[in-house]
């Protein structure tokens, strides 16, 4: 696919280093200077911007934390006073207050070109029609798709989340090429197409890019399947700068993501520890701005469980690529001393084809011993043929021993009927219900 700054995107790597290392300098010193948090960082720490000088003093400096926000809500890490900045989005927390974030006019326009880059890996080009289903409003996902269509020259019809009946009319009557919604979400309109009795092969779009919520194979094969897509990965949060972090490429779709990293630098560190791990490992990815001008963010924790690779993909950009987010540390389950991540009951799924991608995870604790539950919808094929019995069926057991094969945790499967999981919609949807908290 032609890329939207191939320039930046295919920068040799020694260049693209170089230009890393300015860049942080720079951001150093801006925070240093700007904002009383990190200097403080700096001071506890014993350490001078100067000490900063290239990525790879990066680990000397502390994290920085989604409580850091919280602890200095609504403003307090912003760089900028209040009449430079062009925009605020908010991301809202289990608990209490939101977490704010800001923008001026440039970081709007950095923004703008990484959802740009990332359009054009997953299939978009100047002309083309993007149906945005990403909500409007304090979330990044509406806005943020919907500027980096503009910038690269497409359409953007913006739908927003939600009535998924006047979404299916407008594909329908419209004629977008590209959706831009979460892998759930994708999920819903793909039914409501199907029950409508609408083929893949009569819907106008040709690529999905889906994100805000992890997802796995599964989903993609039924989410391809279901709308006659090409479906990419999107990637991003609000602290570092909304969607389009990173994204996959269309012709690649292997799980892997480039990370525009002449903007947001990747490390991935031990979960337990804090120390970076080798390329390749597991661990908590960790993201420094290079460029933000209102909310620099020196070594943001996500919390996203990820591994990093620079080894060069088919599209020939130099950049960095991150697999598929596989759960977040603080959504793990330890289910009786075992780690458990929704992600890894999902794709023991894909390899079992009378069961659907529709699931609901609830985990209680009668007693002493916590116990999962898998709500899991049985395949609409399979139903259709064998009817309500199959719902007390062995395959149920069949899923179960798979499970635990696979996870090393017992899990009870109880087996529902098609379009009784809970469903996305419009925005992200929670597939577990932890009732051991309350
Ligand atoms: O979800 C930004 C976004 C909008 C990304 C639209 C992609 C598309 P937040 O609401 O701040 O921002 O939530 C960020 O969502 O730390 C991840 O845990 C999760 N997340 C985002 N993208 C993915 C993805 C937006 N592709 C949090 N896969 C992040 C898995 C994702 N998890």
């Amino acid at each position: 696919m032609p890329m939207f700054q191939p320039d930046l995107e295919t920068l040799p790597r020694p260049k693209l280093q170089a230009l890393q290392n300015e860049r942080l300098r720079e951001q150093v010193q801006l925070v240093y200077e700007r904002v009383p948090f990190y200097r403080q960082g700096f001071d506890e720490n014993r350490l001078k911007p100067s000490d900063i000088q290239s990525l790879e003093d990066l680990p000397k400096l502390p994290f920085t934390r989604k409580n850091d926000l919280r602890d200095t809500y609504p403003f307090g890490l912003f760089a900028v006073p209040r009449e430079k900045l062009a925009r605020i989005h908010a991301s809202s927390g289990t608990t209490g207050k939101p977490t704010v974030v800001g923008y001026t006019k440039e970081d709007l326009e950095v923004f703008a070109e990484t959802v740009a880059r990332s359009l054009a890996a997953a299939g978009g080009k100047p002309g083309m029609m993007l149906h945005n289903a990403y909500g409007y409003g304090l979330f990044t996902g509406g806005l943020g798709l919907h500027g980096g269509a503009e910038k690269l020259g497409m359409n953007v019809v913006p739908v927003s989340g939600g009535q998924t009946e006047r979404q299916v009319m407008l594909i329908q009557d419209l004629g977008p090429e590209m959706i831009s919604c979460t892998p759930s979400y994708a999920q819903t309109l793909a039914e409501e197409f199907r029950k409508r009795g609408v083929a893949p092969q009569e819907i106008s779009l040709k690529y999905a890019v889906l994100g805000a919520e992890p997802w796995t194979e599964a989903i993609r094969r039924s989410v391809e399947q279901g709308l006659g897509v090409q479906a990419t990965n999107i990637y991003g949060l609000s602290e570092i700068m909304g969607p389009g972090i990173s994204n996959e490429d269309v012709n690649e779709r292997d799980g892997l993501s480039y990370i525009w990293e002449d903007h947001f630098y990747p490390e991935v560190v031990d979960p337990e520890t804090g120390d970076p791990l080798p390329e390749g490992e597991v661990g908590v990815l960790v993201l420094t701005t290079l460029t933000k001008k209102a909310m620099p963010m020196l070594r943001y924790w996500t919390g996203d469980l990820t591994f990093i690779t620079r080894s060069a993909g088919a599209s020939g950009r130099t950049h960095a690529r991150m697999a598929q987010i596989r759960g977040r540390s603080d959504d793990m389950l330890i289910i009786r001393g075992v780690n458990v991540y929704p992600t890894q009951v999902e794709a023991v799924l894909l390899g079992i084809p009378e069961v659907a991608p529709h699931y609901q995870i609830v985990v209680t604790r009668p007693e002493i011993m916590d116990e999962v539950e898998l709500r899991l919808e049985v395949s609409e094929v399979h139903y259709a043929q064998h009817g309500e019995g199959i719902l007390r069926s062995d395959l149920s057991q069949t899923v179960a021993h798979k499970i635990k094969q696979n996870l090393g945790v017992s899990v009870v499967v109880t087996l529902i009927a098609p379009g009784t999981a809970p469903r996305s919609e419009g925005g992200k949807l929670r597939r577990v219900a932890d009732f051991r908290k309350l």
